[in-house]
C-alpha cells in the first residue's frame, strides 16, 4: 500500500517561526480526481501564485490524495472507485468510505454497515489506516489549525458543518457569509456557480466525515469546509484535463476572496 504524503509550505523555515495553519485535504474519495489536481494547482499559485502574499499569516499543509491506495487503483482497475481497498472479512466487497470512517457521531446517518456499500462505515470508526494516520497526525497539529478545507467533487458547492445533524453550527451565520462571498468571487472568473449551505440542507446528512471531527475536536477552527468541485453532473468524476486550470483559478479566486483577519486565531482564546 502507498504512503500518505502532506506537503508543508512555510516561509519561514530558517527561522523555525510558526504560523497558524491552513490544512487542506484532497482526494480522500479515490475517483475525484479533480481535488488533486487542483490541490497542486494550489501549491503552484502557494509557490509562485496569487496565493503567495498568504504565506505571510500562514502555514500550508496539504494532503494532496488522502486516499492514495484507492487512487492507485482507479488508474490501474476502475476509474469511478470511490473508497478505500481494506478488504472486509467475510465479504467479497472492498473497502470503506473514508468520510464516513471518522470518530464523531460514526454511522448515526447517511452510512451503511453492509460492506458493498460505497457509504460503508467500516467495522468501527478510524478502522481505515488512512484516516487514523491522518486523525494521529492531525492531532499533532490541530490546535495550530485556523482553516480546515476538504476537497471533493462534484456538485460545485461550498458545504458548511455539520454533516451529522440538521442543527447549525454556533458560527452558522459568518461561514454563510464566507461560503456566499466565495462563491460570488469564484463566479467572477468563468461563469462559473457554485452553490451553498450546511451538509445536510445542501445534499443529505452524512455522519462520520471530516469537517465534523475536525471541527467538534478542536476548538480554534475558525473555518472548517468542504468545497465540491466541478462540475454538475455532464462529466461528473470524468471532467476532462482542460477543465483543471479553470476550476482551480476560480477557486483560488474564491480563497483569495475571504477575509483572512477572521480567519485568524482569536488573541487571547
Ligand atoms: O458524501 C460525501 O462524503 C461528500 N460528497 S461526495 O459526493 N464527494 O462523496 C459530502 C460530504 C461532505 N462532508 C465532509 N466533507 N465532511
Ligand atoms: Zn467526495
Amino acid at each position: 500500500s502507498q504512503d500518505l504524503k502532506v506537503v508543508k509550505i512555510s516561509k519561514f523555515c530558517e527561522t523555525g517561526e510558526t504560523k497558524p495553519i491552513i490544512f487542506i485535504e484532497a482526494n480522500t474519495h479515490a475517483r475525484e480526481w479533480i481535488t488533486s489536481a487542483v490541490a497542486t494547482y494550489i501549491i503552484n499559485e502557494l509557490l509562485c501564485g496569487t496565493l503567495q502574499e498568504r504565506l505571510d499569516q500562514f502555514d500550508f499543509y496539504i494532503v494532496p490524495v488522502g486516499n492514495p491506495d484507492g487512487y492507485v487503483y482507479t488508474h490501474t482497475e476502475s476509474r469511478t472507485w470511490r473508497k478505500t481497498r481494506s478488504l472486509n472479512k467475510g465479504s467479497e466487497c472492498v473497502g470503506t468510505d473514508p468520510n464516513r470512517n471518522w470518530d464523531d457521531h460514526w454511522m448515526t446517518g447517511g452510512s451503511s454497515v453492509d460492506p458493498c456499500s460505497n457509504v460503508y462505515a467500516g467495522t468501527a470508526a478510524f478502522s481505515e489506516v488512512e484516516i487514523r494516520s491522518l486523525a494521529e497526525y492531525y492531532k499533532t497539529i490541530g490546535n495550530d489549525v485556523s482553516f480546515f478545507l476538504t476537497l471533493h467533487s462534484h456538485g460545485q458547492m461550498f458545504l458548511l458543518p455539520w454533516g451529522y445533524t440538521l442543527d447549525h453550527i454556533p458560527d452558522y451565520d459568518r461561514y454563510m457569509e464566507v461560503a456566499k462571498n466565495g462563491a460570488a468571487a469564484l463566479e467572477t472568473v468563468n461563469g462559473t456557480k457554485y452553490t451553498w449551505g450546511s451538509i445536510p440542507e445542501t445534499i443529505y446528512i452524512a455522519s462520520g466525515g471530516s469537517l465534523d471531527w475536525i471541527l467538534g475536536k478542536f476548538p480554534n477552527i475558525r473555518l472548517a469546509l468542504c468545497a465540491e468541485l466541478r462540475d454538475t453532473g455532464k462529466y461528473g468524476f470524468l471532467l476532462p484535463a482542460h477543465e483543471i486550470l479553470p476550476t482551480g483559478e476560480e477557486l483560488v479566486a474564491a480563497l483569495n476572496n475571504i477575509n483572512y483577519r477572521d480567519v485568524l486565531p482569536i488573541p487571547g482564546l
